[in-house]
């Protein structure tokens, strides 16, 4: 019988199959080739004898949290307390293309903003769309709840940005943990928690928010640069062309000309070198 992990605790699996939960073991053999199931996993299960018999390829895994398959981000990107950060907003986004995972991109608190200020962030908003992005405003319930259907989502963004807040307005049963509780608590260990993945509007969302370490060791540049996907609309003289220093660089004249927002470059330099 074929499922999902939806939750680890301990030894125990609690798999998904059709709808029915079963807590499974897993087996020494994973173990010993080095595989360990995650929240997130297809497996097989002997559905009698309550084990995990395979795990599935994966599409993608997280190491912080733990947890594998995810589908999508949504990033929630403050506007105001914190301020606005586009690189951190563009690390966001190349993490999640480099790993296989859609960006959202959701904007809060443009309830804080003049007019003016207003208008710049509609500037950002307009070209992340045009580049192909879906973004929204977090107050655009309704349409943020069509979003999950069939998916596992994962939110992040920094610590204030209205992650917490959102979910509440989406639905106000979910208990998505918030992350801070156990350094609020004071200890010098961390308590562990296990991430769950929980149903939500026919998909289903991590209780915990991914991505928080932006680290991007071990990261090759060309997959960084691919990340950027409006520059492969600009074929470069040289076709493996960085786009740094190059001569002939149709993606630096883009930038200049407008075409390309200059803050995605900048980032994309920042975040390459
Ligand atoms: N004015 C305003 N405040 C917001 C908005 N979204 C969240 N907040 C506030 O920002 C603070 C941090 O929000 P929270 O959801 O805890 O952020 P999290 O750390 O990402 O989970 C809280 O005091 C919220 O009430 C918004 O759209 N507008
Ligand atoms: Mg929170
Ligand atoms: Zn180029």
């Amino acid at each position: 019988m074929e499922g999902q992990i939806v939750k680890i605790i301990s030894n125990l699996y609690t798999v998904n199959c059709n709808g029915n939960l079963y807590e499974c073991n897993s087996r020494g053999k994973f173990r010993k080739d080095n595989i360990t199931p995650v929240v997130g996993d297809y497996v097989v299960i002997d559905s009698d004898n309550k084990y995990i018999l395979e795990v599935k390829p994966r599409k993608n895994r997280l190491i912080r949290p733990m947890v594998s398959n995810i589908d999508q981000g949504l990033i929630l990107t403050s506007v105001k307390i914190p301020d606005f950060s586009p690189i951190l907003l563009d690390k966001l986004i190349t993490l999640m293309e480099i790993n296989n995972v859609e960006p959202i991109i959701c904007f809060s608190k443009m309830d804080l903003l003049s007019d003016s200020e207003k208008k710049e962030i509609f500037k950002y908003i307009d070209y992340y769309k045009k580049i192909g992005y879906r973004v929204f405003i977090n107050d655009q319930v309704a349409e943020i709840k069509k979003i999950f259907k069939n998916k596992i989502t994962v939110f992040t963004g920094q610590t204030g940005a209205g992650k917490s807040s959102l979910i509440n307005r989406l639905s106000p049963d979910v208990n998505f943990q918030t992350g801070e509780v156990s350094i609020a608590l004071g200890r010098g260990r961390h308590t562990t928690r296990h991430v769950e993945l929980i149903e939500l509007f026919d998909g289903k969302i991590l209780d915990t928010p991914g991505f928080s370490s932006l680290e991007f060791n071990n990261i090759d540049r060309e997959k960084i640069r691919d990340a950027f996907v409006e520059f492969k609309n600009y074929p470069c003289k040289f076709k493996d062309c960085m786009h740094l220093n190059e001569r002939d660089c149709s993606v630096k004249d883009a930038v200049k000309n407008g075409e390309i927002l200059e803050s995605r470059y900048n980032d994309y330099k920042k975040i390459v070198q």
